[in-house]
């Protein structure tokens, strides 16, 4: 009998889903009008739960699922999963590691270039057919130059490395805080994110969000000051939602690229009338080809969970 699996998130890939059906019986919570009622009948005989870095999955699902043997997460983030309940429970928790951070990073970097150029604006500008009708250069406001600004990163993982090494392409000298100094790099460490927002044009967040909620507030964002720039392709939470609005609203920095939200897929309305914000739809992992080797790795962590292995990507077992 094919084990049974629990699916909370779609995965987009047909490979993957071809390999999943063949291997398991997929449960897809999120196709049923009824979930609560879907586990009551069938979470018993879940072995494995597969969910999205955003989506995680409660306590109360897991304690409903005694059968569960691993929680793969299609994704890096593991915030929205309880892994003291999991590491208690003897619980693997996997991630995608390594998967997609060639892409997040190149997003970080479309993000910058977008806010410092006006892509978007411009593009709607050409678009709506405003450029005929106000022909003159100065219709439209000069943009920034990229190159050479001073770009903090917040939480130098491999995400955070990898902007660092596209960044420094263009000339922009780096700075990066953390938790600690991260060994073996040269980027210049600094401990206080207010400092480094001082010391920055750009500050782009690519933390981990388990120990660093609202950790961009007014502050940090005054820090910044009105020429900086703010690009966030981490999670929502890490910024004080409220304090950004208000920020931008104000042109207390001087602009935006957010993929991520704290009330997914909700965003703030005040920023749909800002030009000198990009917004774009927790897209950073989303190629083709980071979301087969995602759903790659996820297919390995489950069939090692269920061969009684330690998956090669746990984080809690
Ligand atoms: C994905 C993410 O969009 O890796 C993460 O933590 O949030 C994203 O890469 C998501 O996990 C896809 O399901």
């Amino acid at each position: 009998m094919k084990p049974h699996i629990l699916q909370l998130n779609p995965i987009l890939v047909p490979s993957v889903n071809e390999r999943l059906e063949a291997l398991y019986t997929v449960h897809r919570l999120y196709e049923q009008a009824a979930p609560d009622a879907y586990i009551a009948a069938h979470g018993a005989q879940m072995r494995g739960v597969i969910t999205g870095g955003h989506t995680g999955i409660s306590r109360g699902l897991m304690e409903r699922l005694p059968a569960l043997e691993v929680v793969a997460v299609n994704g890096v983030g593991t915030d929205a999963v309880d892994l003291a309940y999991c590491r208690e429970r003897g619980l693997p928790v996997t991630g995608t590691f390594g998967a997609l951070t060639e892409d997040v990073a190149d997003l970080a970097v479309v993000l910058l270039l977008a806010v410092c150029r006006n892509l978007c604006a411009v593009d709607r500008f050409v678009r709506s057919g405003a450029w005929v009708r106000h022909p003159q250069p100065s219709a439209i406001p000069l943009a920034r130059r990229f190159s050479g600004l001073r770009v903090g990163i917040v939480g130098l993982g491999r995400v955070g490395r990898a902007v660092a090494m596209r960044v420094q392409a263009f000339g922009c000298p780096v700075r990066y805080t953390d938790l600690a100094p991260i060994p073996g790099v040269d980027w210049p460490y600094e401990p206080a994110l207010l400092q480094l927002a001082r010391d920055s044009d750009a500050l782009v967040l690519c933390a981990a969000a388990d120990k660093a909620d609202g950790i961009v507030d007014a502050a940090v964002l005054d820090a910044l000051g009105p020429q900086g720039v703010l690009v966030n392709v981490a999670r929502g939470r890490l910024v004080k939602e409220d304090d950004l609005v208000r920020a931008l609203h104000d042109r207390r920095i001087a602009g935006a690229g957010l993929d991520v939200f704290v009330d997914e897929p909700n965003v703030p309305p005040a920023l749909f009338e800002m030009d000198h914000v990009t917004l774009q739809a927790h897209r950073a992992s989303a190629t083709a080809e980071t979301r087969k080797a995602m759903g790659e790795l996820v297919l390995e962590s489950l069939a090692q969970a269920l061969a009684g292995q330690r998956p090669t990507h746990s984080l809690t077992t």
